[in-house]
């Protein structure tokens, strides 16, 4: 089961972003809310809506991701320095659109653990 997103309408451009990289397979643009100097989006065209949602026949696709993670960052120049990839699901891991998305962050050291604000906040 899959409902439609924000990101179908992307891929649709029905609603802009600035797409940095597309294939048969995937799209990849820019966070509208970015966390670093890079962040961008990395998303199969296919709707799976999380992890969860990942079917054995699907690992291919869900692989692919990643090599147009290392290709965009090959391409941008910041593959030496380094990036992080991350996927969130469901609540508890931060997802907010039900699309499975690699979020790909370069442009400066990133801190560790992602979560050490929030983790200060609640005390
Ligand atoms: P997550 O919280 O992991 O589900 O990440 C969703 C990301 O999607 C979040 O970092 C902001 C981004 N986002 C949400 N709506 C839009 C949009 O309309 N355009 C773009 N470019 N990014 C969006």
């Amino acid at each position: 089961m899959s409902t439609e997103t924000i990101f179908d309408k992307i891929i649709s451009r029905e609603i802009p972003a600035e797409i940095v990289y597309e294939d048969e397979h995937s799209l990849a643009f820019k966070d509208i809310n970015p966390q670093a100097p890079v962040h961008l989006l990395i998303i199969p065209k296919k709707p799976i809506a999380t992890i969860n949602d990942i079917e054995e026949d699907e690992r291919e696709l869900v692989g692919h991701l990643f090599v147009v993670a290392k290709k965009i960052a090959l391409q941008h120049g910041f593959a030496k320095n380094g990036y992080r990839v991350v996927m969130n699901c469901n609540e508890d891991g931060g997802q907010s659109v039900y699309h499975i998305h690699l979020h790909l962050l370069a442009g400066k050291t990133l801190g560790w653990p992602p979560y050490a604000n929030e983790r200060a906040k609640q005390g």
